[in-house]
């Protein structure tokens, strides 16, 4: 086979996911997307790359709509507050986009609307009428977020139309038992309406290809996904909503509907490129259209699907785009061993971070770099952060660097001194510093950023242990001229240091820019044991990091001891309060036995469903009952349990259940049987 040329580039477009303007960013946030995007367009640009660096707020979408509601203001309010607030938290952490956009802005509305309509005039969607989910009282559509159920997995009784939070499933509003409508508390009814639908299907054959076949390189877990998804058959999908907040649908018999947040979103990329190149003179097309563009999104993983799938293949069917080159999801970042959760205030939020360690937020971005989650969810904990800080940075970066500055201070007035005979010492340790922009850029190449700034490390871990083997401090008195050249090469390795560390450490080579005249230096130039002149002055000597007592750590983790009793609290006030009264009649429909489970076997592909066999005294029947998280199916074989006999079969995962299993469901959502005294017999009646 043939094998295609290495495309070159000339131009670089990298995004970073829009966060959805409903509430202050956290650590996942930056772990995950924004802190790796910014230190691979810093590296670009050190590379003298031409690069746009593109993100903005995500402002439409039941997420926004959602959280107007529960502050009791307006979708726009709710937008104009957090938007400010992100957008600062991005830049106090040295997030250097070319530009902050928002999808509320008119560029991105015509954008978004002219993008749609020229899919609609090409004959892209499929046009199809479908029964929604309607609240009779509001007299509206709602949304699967704005429908409340049991969950037909867990039976937790507060599952919205399109997952359970609870057992994690997806969900579609059909399968809720006993749905509700949150804005009216009414059972919603069905009702037509009309939407225009992306056949995705049809893209099948053809993402087949472009991922599958020519995007092996991307990160396993990316192009794994991916594979599910094309695996697993794609199917049309509906571009837009019936909702009163979005970009309408430019259409005449479209009214009320708007363009669905996640058909607008991406395209806000676009938009914003488009705002930037008018401020900067710059053709967006370029950055969208050229083939010699390299296209990069930054994601979290659960948005995927978006940007490998849909997005694509949107961009496909336009016609005139570029595709994305590279999508180096990560995973997620979890907060001492609990995944971050927004609503249980379990996240480090960066405005409060800065608060408590004003100045170190280069501390932060090292240790997110360091433990970033870039094959598998990792854990944050305060303890890692301390000791990365005080035995990584301080020790090693910032203790070379101190060295090397103080000694050429106190030994040559800050004037750094020329270079003498080489050692062999010296010599490979000169051969060693070559070589590391080539390393650290090659992991950077990959998207391993870990590993990047773990080779940075190694550099600063050169410079402490060539001082150490040479110690200047002891020859300064009897061979002077030696240290002239101990003192050259340590402030080579710094100046590199300081050049190389600016992507990951933005504002600590700042200071260091200060005190080694090396800024401007580009990376291709680094590598060099002659990066600065001999006679060159040294600015003054500054501290780069701090000793993080035990203290300051002590007082985080009591926080979240806090946070996690007031959850705990919360959740023990959960205990289900008692339903509206009902007849004696009704009760009595409910035909309950006594059951015995002769059989049992987990559900394939479902981890939380068992299949029972179960004795009810009249039959044996099977019952599907969403337990898997509490027995395994081994120790169900056996048991007496209580069977509400007459419920109408349902289909669960293709397998009809027929009836239910009784369980008694403690506040922190663990289940228990609900035994009979032993002499109860199979069959027995409970009334
Ligand atoms: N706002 C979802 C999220 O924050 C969404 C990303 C949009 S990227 C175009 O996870
Ligand atoms: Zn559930």
């Amino acid at each position: 086979m043939l094998k295609m040329a290495k495309k070159s580039f000339n131009r670089y477009t990298v995004t970073s996911a829009l966060p959805y303007a409903n509430g202050p960013v956290h650590i996942g946030h930056l772990a995950g997307v924004y802190v790796p995007a910014d230190i691979y367009v810093r590296y670009l640009r050190s590379k003298g790359k031409d690069v746009a660096f593109i993100c903005g707020s995500d402002e439409h979408g039941v997420a926004i709509t959602l959280k107007a509601r529960k502050e009791g203001i307006t979708p726009q309010q709710v937008v104009d507050k957090y938007h400010e607030q992100i957008k600062k938290s991005f830049k106090d952490f040295g997030i250097s986009f070319d530009i902050y956009h928002r999808t509320s802005s008119k560029t991105h509305h015509e954008t978004a609307a002219d993008f749609f309509k020229k899919l609609y005039d090409d004959g892209k969607f499929v046009e199809q009428s479908s029964k929604q989910f309607f609240d009779p009282i509001e007299k509206q559509f709602l949304a699967d977020r704005y429908i409340k159920g049991t969950c037909p997995t867990c039976s937790f009784p507060e599952a919205y139309g399109d997952q359970c939070e609870n057992c994690g499933s997806t969900l579609s509003p059909g399968e809720l038992i006993n749905p509700k409508s949150m804005l009216s508390g009414a059972e919603p009814t069905m009702e037509e309406t009309k939407h225009w639908y992306f056949p995705l299907d049809q893209y099948e054959e053809w993402l087949k290809e472009w991922i599958l076949k020519e995007h092996k390189e991307w990160k396993p877990n990316v192009y794994g996904q991916c594979k599910s998804w094309i695996d697993n058959g794609l199917k049309p999908r509906p571009m837009t909503r019936d909702l009163d907040w979005g970009i309408s649908v430019p259409l005449k018999d479209a009214k009320g509907k708007v363009l669905y947040v996640w058909f607008d979103a991406p395209i806000g990329y676009i938009s914003a490129t488009k705002d930037w190149a008018k401020e900067t003179g710059k053709n967006w097309e370029d950055y969208w259209k050229k083939e010699d563009t390299r296209l990069i999104h930054f994601i979290g993983k659960d948005n995927i699907v978006f940007h490998c799938i849909i997005f694509p293949a949107l961009l496909q069917a336009e016609g005139s785009y570029i595709l994305p080159d590279n999508v180096p999801a990560n995973e997620f970042l979890n907060l001492e061993s609990n995944k971050i959760s927004t609503s249980r205030n379990w996240a480090v939020w960066l405005h409060e971070y800065l608060e408590e360690f004003p100045d170190k937020q280069d501390t932060l971005r090292y240790v997110l770099t360091a433990n970033a989650p870039e094959t598998k969810d990792n854990d944050f904990t305060w303890k890692d952060f301390q000791a990365r800080n005080n035995s990584e940075l301080l020790a090693i970066f910032g203790n070379f660097i101190n060295r090397a500055v103080v000694l050429t201070h106190k030994y040559f007035d800050g004037l750094v001194p020329s270079l003498g005979e080489l050692t062999p010492e010296d010599q490979s340790t000169i051969d060693a510093l070559s070589a590391f922009p080539e390393k650290i850029g090659g992991s950077l190449d990959q998207f391993k950023f870990r590993e990047a700034v773990n080779h940075l490390m190694d550099l600063a871990r050169l410079g402490n242990k060539y001082l150490a083997d040479t110690e200047p401090w002891k020859l300064i008195k009897t061979d002077p001229e030696r240290v002239r050249t101990i003192m050259n090469i340590a402030i080579q390795i710094s100046g590199n240091l300081a050049v190389l560390s600016e992507p990951f450490l933005p504002h600590t080579a700042q200071k260091l820019f200060k005190t080694i005249p090396v800024n401007g230096v580009k990376w291709e130039d680094a590598g060099s044991s002659d990066l600065v002149n001999s006679g060159a002055a040294l600015g003054e000597q500054q501290y780069l990091f701090e000793r993080i007592e035990d203290e300051q750590i002590e007082a985080q983790v009591e926080k979240l001891t806090d946070t996690r009793a007031k959850n705990m609290e919360t959740d023990s006030q959960k205990v289900t309060p008692i339903k509206e009264e009902m007849k004696f009649d009704d009760f009595m429909k409910m035909d309950l036995r006594v059951g015995e489970v002769k059989a049992a076997e987990k559900v394939e592909k479902s981890d939380k469903l068992i299949k029972l066999t179960v004795d009810t005294g009249v039959d044996t029947r099977i019952i599907v009952s969403g337990i898997a998280k509490h027995f395994s199916a081994e120790e169900m074989v056996g048991k007496k349990v209580t069977v509400l006999a007459n419920l109408a079969p349902r289909k669960i995962m293709g397998i009809e259940s027929q009836g239910m299993l009784l369980f008694a469901e403690n506040p922190d959502g663990s289940l228990k049987t609900v035994n009979p005294d032993p002499g109860a017999e199979n069959g027995a009646t409970i009334a």
